[in-house]
């Protein structure tokens, strides 16, 4: 029995020029190409997405096409690869997973008829059952956990949540194999051309109410064994040529031991790698003994979901931090010498220019650089709900939650004024002479080209205002409108 397994095409943002391949992806093909036939084709990285999605689904007329949707944003790319796949292939099962879906199921499945079901949540269990019925042509599946979709007579059904693996360790290295490594997006450019992402844990039991991951892993949370991400990385090492990494973890120290059993792992490995890691100002503060050896064993940068500069906007998302925890872990941070970066977000209901304006302040004296982000909101979380039954959606068209365009108003400027406010508070600080003199003359590399990259983004928006030069990578990349138009033929009606 054939299983594709589709990363949908995406536009890669020119200002992110980075592509990896979905850890998500990579560890569920893992775990099911041992028991099944199995095909991974990401599509983002083929020169003609949609041709080669159709060309592959005719040509090897899977039983089943597993389509991921890792952002809320992506969502219709995987609808439309549901509606191609089923147009060249009406037999074959259509299921998509990933947080989205798996929030929004009912939902997601009655805009989109051409996909079939919906994992929801954890996908290496359900997905094996589910392939295993598939094989052995049952027709009903509502005994296996994890799984939504429509019955006979359009009514939802949903198998209810299963519970998850319990240890990480069970599962197999991710299917790197399976993908091309070398293929030119595949990586992180603001960090140099050797860096991927990796991810090794799942979930976070705090509770921020803005935040889909630990809503989707039910507040859980389980990593890998110290001793299994040292193979994963020397195994990146010695195959791939892999020397920096982004750790998608979203706190990499939430426990201690595995902080600890991290640095002594490592520091006996000795590999050599650069790791920029994810934490929390009160788990950075508690576990300040450890960061010396968490430097030596690699870690170079630390990203803290700092948010904010008003209590007030902390204690709204239930952040449970104060100020002064962030301050004082972003010096931790550097005293260590390690480099500091801040997630933020702007566009709170409350908020003033002044209030943005008092944000960069806060960070700059201890920042290296920081990501912004406009707040949005998930659908599955609280903020959502919260923000829907105030009526400040503006819109449900997800291909605008993507972080960079506000999709709500605040009480004293419109979302369009928010989405201007966040590229111009962008553009002032980087643009500024002090964080362009960095891009010339840092003495540390890695600050050096980080900035150079952030000068290129610049010149990259800069281009696509005035010129209206694309804003994405792939030079050859089509909207599924446009497919659809050179391919002469729209799809059947009622997909
Ligand atoms: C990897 C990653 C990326 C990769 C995506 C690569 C890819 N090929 O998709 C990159 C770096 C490109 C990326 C980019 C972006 N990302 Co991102 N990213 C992540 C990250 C760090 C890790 C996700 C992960 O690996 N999780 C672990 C795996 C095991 O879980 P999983 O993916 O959910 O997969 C499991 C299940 O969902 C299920 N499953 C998944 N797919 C399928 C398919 C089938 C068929 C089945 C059955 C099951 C199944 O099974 C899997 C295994 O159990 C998360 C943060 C986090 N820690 O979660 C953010 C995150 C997903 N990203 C996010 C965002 C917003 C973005 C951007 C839009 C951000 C931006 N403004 O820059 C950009 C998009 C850029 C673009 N268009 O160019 C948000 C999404 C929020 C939301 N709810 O939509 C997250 C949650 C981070 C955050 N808090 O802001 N990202
Ligand atoms: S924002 Fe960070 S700390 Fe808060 S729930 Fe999400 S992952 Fe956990």
């Amino acid at each position: 029995m054939k299983f594709l397994l589709v990363d949908p095409p995406h536009k890669i943002w020119e200002f992110l020029r980075a592509w990896v391949p979905s850890p998500g992806c990579l560890q569920l093909a893992a775990y099911l190409e041992r028991d099944f036939d199995l095909e991974f084709l990401d599509c983002t990285i083929q020169d003609h997405p949609w041709r080669s999605l159709e060309e592959r689904v005719r040509y090897l007329r899977p039983e089943v096409v597993g389509i991921s949707v890792a952002c809320t944003y992506f969502i219709y790319d995987a609808m439309n690869a549901a509606r191609l796949v089923k147009e060249v292939s009406p037999n074959s099962i259509v299921i998509v997973g990933g947080a989205h879906p798996s929030h929004i199921p009912e939902e997601t499945l009655r805009e989109c008829r051409a996909i079939d079901f919906i994992c929801v949540g954890e996908g290496e269990l359900t997905m094996h059952e589910f392939l295993s019925a598939v094989e052995h042509k049952e027709e009903d599946f509502s005994h296996i956990l994890g799984l939504a979709y429509l019955d006979d007579q359009g009514n939802f059904i949903f198998s209810g949540h299963r519970p998850f693996i319990e240890d990480l360790d069970e599962l197999p290295m991710p299917a790197y194999h399976l993908y091309n490594m070398e293929h030119p997006y595949v990586g992180l450019p603001s960090e140099g051309d050797r860096s991927l992402l990796v991810n090794f844990a799942r979930g976070c039991n705090f509770a921020c109410t803005f935040c889909s991951e630990s809503v989707f892993w039910r507040r859980s949370y389980r990593t890998r064994s110290p001793k299994l991400i040292g193979e994963e990385l020397e195994l990146l090492k010695e195959e791939y040529n892999r020397q920096i990494f982004y750790v998608g973890d979203n706190i990499f120290n939430l426990t201690r031991e595995k902080a600890e059993g991290f640095v002594e792992e490592m520091t006996r490995r000795k590999t050599g790698q650069h790791l920029w890691i994810q934490s929390r100002a009160d788990l950075v503060i508690r576990d300040e003994d450890l960061m010396a050896g968490l430097r030596e064993a690699g870690v170079y940068q630390v990203m803290i979901g700092v948010e904010h500069a008003g209590q007030k906007f902390l204690d709204e998302v239930q952040k449970r931090i104060r100020m002064e925890q962030n301050k004082r872990a972003m010096e931790i941070v550097r005293r260590h010498g390690m480099m500091m970066m801040a997630t933020l977000m702007m566009g709170f209901w409350d908020e003033t220019e002044d209030d943005r304006r008092e944000l960069l302040k806060f960070v700059h004296p201890y920042v290296d650089h920081f990501g912004l982000n406009v707040i949005t909101p998930y659908p599955g979380t609280k903020f959502y709900e919260e923000m829907e039954r105030l009526g400040r959606l503006k819109t449900k068209d997800w291909s605008k939650y993507d972080q960079i365009e506000a999709v709500m108003d605040t009480r004293y400027n419109t979302a369009e004024e928010i989405t201007e406010a966040h590229i111009s508070l962008m553009r002032r600080y980087y643009w500024h002479p002090r964080e362009l003199w960095k891009t010339f003359f840092s003495r540390r590399p890695i600050i050096k080209h980080q900035h150079r990259h952030f000068l290129k983004i610049g010149v990259t928006a800069f281009k696509h205002e005035v010129f209206g030069s694309p804003m994405w990578v792939q030079e050859t990349y089509q909207t599924f409108e446009e497919y659809l138009k050179e391919r002469g033929r729209p799809l059947a009606s009622g997909l």
